[in-house]
């Protein structure tokens, strides 16, 4: 990271020679562009905000436009002023707040200058005829160059250092959405530099789609936000109910098996009394991950209220529901207290074993309704309970209540 640095620094300085060159269009088309950058965080402070507020971090951001548009329309030295510019204000105005990790943020800020100056060059060793009319290509083809090395040289060296410091695939890859925004970031980007080149002040009309395009970034989240148990980050109750009906609704067209878990931690109230509840949170959030690595791909887990969880399995007969409840199970009672939390561990909490008791049921026999499938998970749990804990407990079929033969 400390040589990408030094080579964007030694780059950058470089560049900034040139700028005694630069005629008045240059020096006014920047002002412009960074005018309308600063326009636009101070119109998206509120958004990215909200937003850093619901997903808990600082959303990229969309300043590829601004770097996209100064490698493709300004001289080598206004593209670093820009890049620097942009990155100051940003920092004071929305960063400082939030407490970056100070050498990540340099080194975004050198792999944006390394790439924005490579595909400067590139624009550069093309040579596009701007002024050419008709379907003249090369200045097509010089922006899509140059999005093509920015976007490359950007988001390899970005990869390349969160891989280095062990972040997992989803982090490497980013989400769909993400990547969507990032495209049309770049696109726009693309478009602002053709602007730049012919009709500078038509580059304003791009503030208006930036605002849209980062709002709608904004629903998703949102959507995300209002499905997540926000303790253990699992599916909070409503949202795993609507995935358990769309699982049993397709189950009846294909004709296979659901099964549904009840999974209830044991005598966690002495878990809170004898530790307290931020430790009571720690093994909420420790069961809940034990509970995603224990069930298989296509499994859904929710947390349904306090310490009771519950799991949809699509394809699965008792038998299979069995086998992961009871990966469940002896996974939950491997975990110790101590393990879970940071820093210094009360007394006892080396020791101290978790259990769960998880009652199965299965739409074969039980029900093909969500709420038929959860009365009957929940009263074998109960059995779970009552026979000493620390075990599964299919439904009880033939007798009682919850028998509902359904094929
Ligand atoms: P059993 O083995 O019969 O299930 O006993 P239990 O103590 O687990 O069951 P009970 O229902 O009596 O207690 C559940 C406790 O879970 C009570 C409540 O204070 C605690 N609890 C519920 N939600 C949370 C939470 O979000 N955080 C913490 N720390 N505790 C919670
Ligand atoms: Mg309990
Ligand atoms: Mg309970």
């Amino acid at each position: 990271m400390v040589v990408i640095d030094l080579t964007a620094v030694t780059a950058a300085g470089f560049a900034l020679r040139t700028l005694s060159r630069a005629d008045t269009r240059a020096w006014i088309v920047l002002g412009l562009l960074l005018a309308l950058a600063l326009l636009f965080e101070e119109g998206a402070t509120r958004t990215a905000r909200l937003q850093r507020r619901i997903s808990g971090q600082l959303k990229r951001n969309m300043d590829s436009v601004w770097t996209v548009a100064a490698a493709v329309a300004l001289p080598t030295g206004h593209v670093v002023l820009m890049i620097f510019a942009v990155a100051t204000y940003v920092y004071l105005r929305q960063q400082r707040a939030v407490g970056h990790v100070v050498y990540r943020l340099i080194y975004a800020r050198s792999t944006l200058v390394l790439g924005a100056l490579a595909a400067n060059l590139a624009v550069d060793a093309i040579g596009p005829d701007w002024n050419g009319v008709g379907w003249a290509l090369s200045g097509s083809v010089a922006v899509a160059i140059a999005i093509a090395v920015q976007t490359a040289i950007n988001r390899g060296l970005i990869t390349i250092a969160l891989a280095v410091l062990g972040a997992d695939r989803k982090a490497l890859l980013g989400t769909r959405d993400d990547n969507l925004i990032e495209l049309a970031t770049l696109c726009l980007g693309g478009l602002v530099a053709l602007a730049a080149l012919h009709q500078p002040w038509l580059c304003v009309l791009v503030i208006a789609p930036m605002i849209t395009l980062q709002r709608g970034a904004l629903v998703r989240e949102l959507e995300t936000a209002a499905a997540t148990d926000p303790k253990t980050g699992l599916l909070n109750a409503v949202a795993w109910e609507h995935v358990a009906n769309r699982e049993l609704a397709r189950a009846q067209r294909e004709k296979y098996d659901v099964a549904v878990l009840i999974i209830d931690i044991d005598r966690f109230k002495m878990v809170n009394d004898q530790y307290g509840h931020l430790v009571g949170d720690e093994v909420l959030r420790g069961v809940g991950r034990v509970l995603e690595d224990a069930v298989r791909e296509y499994d859904s887990v929710g947390r349904f209220g306090g310490e009771e969880f519950v799991a949809v399995l699509p394809k699965a007969g008792d038998a299979d529901a069995l086998v992961v409840a009871e990966r469940i199970r002896s996974r939950v009672h491997e975990l110790r207290i101590a393990a879970l939390i940071d820093g210094p561990a009360p007394e006892g909490a080396a020791e101290h074993a978790l259990a769960v008791s998880i009652g199965v049921s299965c739409s074969r026999y039980d029900g093909i309704e969500v709420s038929d499938l959860l009365v009957a998970a929940d009263s074998a749990m109960y059995r779970a309970k009552s026979g000493g804990r620390n075990r599964v407990v299919l439904a009880a079929r033939g007798s009682g209540p919850s028998f509902a033969p359904t094929r």
